[in-house]
């Protein structure tokens, strides 16, 4: 490459040939795949034999899960971020992070919070007093802590259709539809308070999506009650995941924790603590026993038809509290304060980790009918209960019969064997713990490839590490967490990867990656922006072709135009200052990977218009003077000059 750089006359400046193929390819049609891969300019680097990237990443060729430049994952993995607020899409076994979908988020590079559509998402679904709330906030939350994204089922494994996730900050739950990997969903739970445990149903299909109010409040929480946290009420809940509306819900003592549900589409299960039902920590962790809650869904379902629920805030609320002797719930003693809750891919065992306790104690959901029919204690449904260490948080399957538990305090993964762990509690002299590895450090959850499905594969188990510590370089005060890749398919548990990540993933799932199949462009009929279709109908206008000024009235214009690399449809347009500007812009290349964006300077405007879509922002335009709006993603070689001019007229002045 050095040696094509030529001095241009013109400027003196060196000018290279890629850009000057580039330029010629691209000025004389649409070819912005071959601009783009003219500019990216593959300078400095070399091929190998079969066409990989010869550098450092070589050495790791032949090592297990090395995936090589060029080469693609076998897995999508997605990614909670916590407190960060959006899900992320990894690939494995590379674990490099590829896309971030921006949920309870803002995000000034994909527009989400700043285009019409995507502050619809966020709003629509709140409750009105929330709605009343925010109206001099700018009318949406800004934060979200998302920490279980899950996908949609069909006959208990995954269906590529949605992943869901819950904000534990704002009690929220989303839908992404996987087609676009765009949010299309977001309500507000009501009734309860910090929506945390998510899990969907698993059989026939999603269905409900189950989801745990963590924090106990009052009902209603107006100020009514205050101190007396006698009053205070938790629920469980079920949206419909196809109406994205809640079902019902069930209240139920103590704190619940998370959740999961069988294969059978017959139960959802909840770790329950603070059976004290306290509000503070020597409180909530008093008594020796807190409880596995078990729902009956059909039980449920039969108690809505009876009309056995109250109208709470618009939702039917049945009794599960103990107390109530509920038909709905059974309640499962187990040591205080557990923690994650996970069914085994062989439909049978249920796993609830101790966090307090060192153990995980093993339930068997068909032993739940007879539990149900009060012909068994509660404890009977418990068949196991293996001691395994410090800190058990989560545990993860390989299909094949075993478990893998994340060891919080002792900072270890416990793979060890069901069937075994049972005949130990059984009387049987045997140890059912197989290995321990060192992770690094303090693992919350962990998860293993398909290992929610009935397809789990034993493949990879990704352990996700809390503290990384001495793991990479120092950043300051704030470290990356650590996600750390242990390959599981061997006798031995082998760590291969650390990988930091920024706050804070508290779960994920792996997928494989025959189930997702993403669209690269927009379909022009989707309903992500059947709003501005309408508005394009009544303005007479056709989103693909026309630029244009559209005054609604004395104070509100709509401005149509499209984007074609490396020009917008209009160069420059004109309004009044003091006029509500809505702009409503379509992308019409339709090579992939070519995203524009609309970035209005000093305006506070940032958006992404994906190849083949249409997005629209709406603001009030009371800055006058020259405002220049100019595409932010790279996506040309003239891509500097993609751009134009508003022009906002004074009024009256
Ligand atoms: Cu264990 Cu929110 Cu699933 Cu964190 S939760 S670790
Ligand atoms: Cu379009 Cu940069």
């Amino acid at each position: 490459m050095p040696n094509d750089k030529k001095e241009n006359p013109n400027t003196g400046h060196e000018k290279d040939k890629a850009l000057t193929i580039s330029r010629r390819g691209l000025l004389g049609g649409t070819a912005g795949g071959a601009a783009l891969a003219g500019l990216a300019g593959v300078g400095g680097l070399t091929f190998g034999e079969g066409g990989y990237l010869l550098s450092s990443a070589q050495a790791a060729e032949g090592v297990e899960g090395a995936v090589m430049p060029g080469q693609l994952d076998e897995y999508y993995g997605f990614w909670s971020s916590g407190q960060s607020g959006e899900v992320r899409i990894f690939g494995v076994p590379s674990m490099r992070e590829l896309m971030r979908i921006p949920v309870f988020n803002i995000d000034g590079a994909r527009g989400w919070g700043f285009t019409n559509a995507s502050k619809r998402i966020m709003t629509e679904g709140l409750l009105p007093e929330t709605k009343e709330f925010l109206k001099n906030r700018g009318g949406m939350f800004m934060n979200g802590d998302l920490h279980h994204p899950h996908m949609s089922f069909t006959d208990g494994t995954y269906d590529g259709r949605y992943i869901f996730a819950q904000d534990k900050a704002n009690s929220r739950v989303c839908r992404i539809r996987c087609d676009i990997m765009r949010v299309d969903k977001v309500i507000e739970v009501p009734n309860g308070s910090d929506m945390h445990g998510l899990r969907l149903q698993r059989y026939p299909r999603t269905g409900y999506v189950f989801v745990n109010a963590e924090h106990r409040v009052p009902m209603p929480n107006d100020g009514s009650v205050l101190e007396d946290s006698s009053k205070y009420k938790c629920v469980f809940t079920a949206i419909d995941g196809d109406k994205m509306e809640v079902a019902w819900q069930v209240l139920v003592d103590g704190n619940l924790d998370n959740c999961d549900a069988d294969y059978e589409g017959k139960y959802a299960f909840s770790t329950c603590y603070n059976s004290e039902e306290a509000t503070n920590l020597a409180g909530m962790t008093a008594n020796e026993q807190d409880w596995a809650v078990m729902f009956d869904i059909k039980a449920i379902e039969e108690g809505v038809k009876k009309g056995d629920y109250k109208v709470m805030n618009g939702v039917k609320v049945l009794d599960g509290r103990k107390k109530a002797n509920s038909p709905y719930t059974r309640y499962v003693p187990i040591s205080s304060s557990p923690h994650g809750c996970n069914m085994a891919p062989d439909g049978i065992h249920l796993c609830i980790n101790g966090k307090l306790s060192p153990t995980v104690t093993v339930i068997d959901v068909r032993r739940l009918p007879d539990l149900f029919a009060n012909k068994i204690k509660p404890r009977d449904v418990v068949v196991a209960e293996p001691e395994l260490g410090l800190g058990p948080l989560h545990t993860a399957f390989d299909g094949k019969g075993n478990a893998f538990t994340t060891l919080f305090i002792d900072s270890q993964v416990a793979k060890w064997n069901i069937e075994k762990a049972k005949q130990a509690y059984a009387g049987k002299k045997v140890d059912p713990i197989i290995e321990k590895l060192d992770v690094h450090y303090q693992p919350g959850h962990n998860h293993t490839s398909m290992g929610e499905t009935k397809e789990a594969d034993g493949k990879w188990l990704v352990s996700l590490n809390k503290f990384s510590k001495d793991r990479f370089i120092n950043v300051g005060p704030m470290k990356p967490e650590n996600d750390q890749l242990i390959s599981i398919s061997g006798d031995k548990m082998k760590l291969v990867h650390d990988g930091p990540t920024y706050a804070e993933p508290h779960d994920c799932i792996i997928v494989r990656r025959d189930i997702v199949n993403p669209k690269a462009v927009f379909d022009r009929d989707d309903p992500l922006f059947e709003v501005e279709r309408q508005w394009a109908k009544e303005d007479g206008i056709i989103l693909e072709e026309d630029a244009k000024v559209i005054r609604k009235g004395p104070n509100k214009v709509r401005v149509y135009m499209y984007s074609l690399a490396p020009q917008f449809g209009l160069e420059e347009f004109k309004v009044k200052q003091g006029d509500e500007v809505t702009i409503i812009l379509t992308n019409i290349d339709e090579v992939d990977d070519l995203s524009h964006g609309f970035t209005l300077g000093g305006y506070g405007i940032a958006v992404e218009i994906a190849p083949q879509e249409t997005v629209s922002v709406t603001f009030t335009a009371d800055r006058p003077g020259v405002h220049w709006y100019y595409c932010q993603f790279f996506c040309h070689a003239l891509h500097m000059e993609m751009r134009g001019r508003m022009l906002v007229e004074p009024r009256n002045t």
